[in-house]
């Protein structure tokens, strides 16, 4: 674990200095697939952890059944092969054996489901989330909509390569997008999905254990906190068409500061005049 963790973090400093360097982003490339990544990726998230963690688990739990299942093959076929036991049993019933065959799977699972149901409820609702961001899968690209924050909507494509290398040549190749959802450090965010056009689409990003299944007409939700400044990578995990394999998920997470200005440029933009004080306005017409 600690081992793991080191190696993170100086990943995660590699890159950083790497992403200094380039200076296109101010934020360090941090939640991306590593070369000969064989695990699980960092868990960048609260739901993450407790998903790494349940994972452990069952690695532990399966790896003992599995021990077990071949201590008992190796057994029969040595101690019951035919040169040892040339005259088989006919026993068919053993009302003990076959009781404790079935009530201990069945503790086993017990054991199983209660972790897991308690994060699947932890990770379904958010609680007290700061904002919303609605995502849309659309064919083939994301929406982020920022309900709010004056509602405007981001769209999210991915860059080809040749303005990826032009543009922002330290992001990862078909990962890299023109403009990423911004969400800011050390906040809840609820994440609200739902797709148009005519398939289904997966907003999936492995390091904050979040894969909402998005689906025209519906509304799923999920929620993310997430507390490093950086970029953050996931694909659409969810076979939409032609396009599947080239609508990527890129986050940037942020400061609050920095946040906020982005906002105030995305409301500029969007032509989003800020907020008219209708009491006062009301207040001077009645006068
Ligand atoms: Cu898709």
């Amino acid at each position: 674990m600690t081992g793991k963790r080191v190696l993170g973090i100086f990943g995660a400093a590699m890159v950083a200095a790497l992403g200094f360097v380039g200076s296109v982003a101010a934020q360090p490339v941090v939640g991306v697939p590593r070369e000969w990544q064989m695990n699980m990726p960092p868990s960048y998230t609260p739901i993450m952890e407790r998903l790494a963690s349940l994972h452990d688990l069952l690695l532990v739990i399966i790896t003992l059944i599995s021990l077990f299942v071949l201590a008992l093959l190796v057994y029969a076929m040595t101690r019951f092969h035919i040169s040892r036991n040339p005259t088989p049993s006919t026993t068919t019933h053993n009302t003990v054996l076959e009781v404790a065959w079935t009530v201990v799977p069945i503790l086993i699972l017990v054991v199983v489901a209660i972790p897991s149901f308690r994060l699947l409820y932890y990770s379904d609702k958010a609680v007290d989330p700061a904002f919303t961001i609605k995502v849309t899968g659309n064919q083939w690209y994301w929406t982020y909509n920022y309900p709010d924050q004056g509602d405007f909507t981001v769209e999210s494509r991915m860059l080809p390569e040749a303005d990826r290398l032009k543009q922002k040549p330290n992001m990862p190749r078909l990962l890299a997008v023109d403009e990423e959802m911004v969400i800011p450090k050390g906040t809840t965010v609820r994440i609200i999905g739902t797709a148009v056009g005519n398939s289904m689409h997966g907003w999936t990003v492995p390091g904050f254990g979040i894969k909402k299944t998005v689906i025209p007409g519906r509304l799923n939700e999920g929620w993310i906190n997430v507390t490093d400044e950086g970029y953050y990578f996931g694909q659409c995990s969810q076979i939409c068409g032609d396009l599947h394999s080239f609508m990527p998920i890129a986050v940037r997470v942020v400061s609050k500061d920095v946040f906020d200005k982005w906002v105030e440029q995305k409301k500029k933009a969007a032509g989003l005049l800020p907020a008219t004080d209708f009491a006062a306005v009301t207040t001077q017409a009645n006068r």
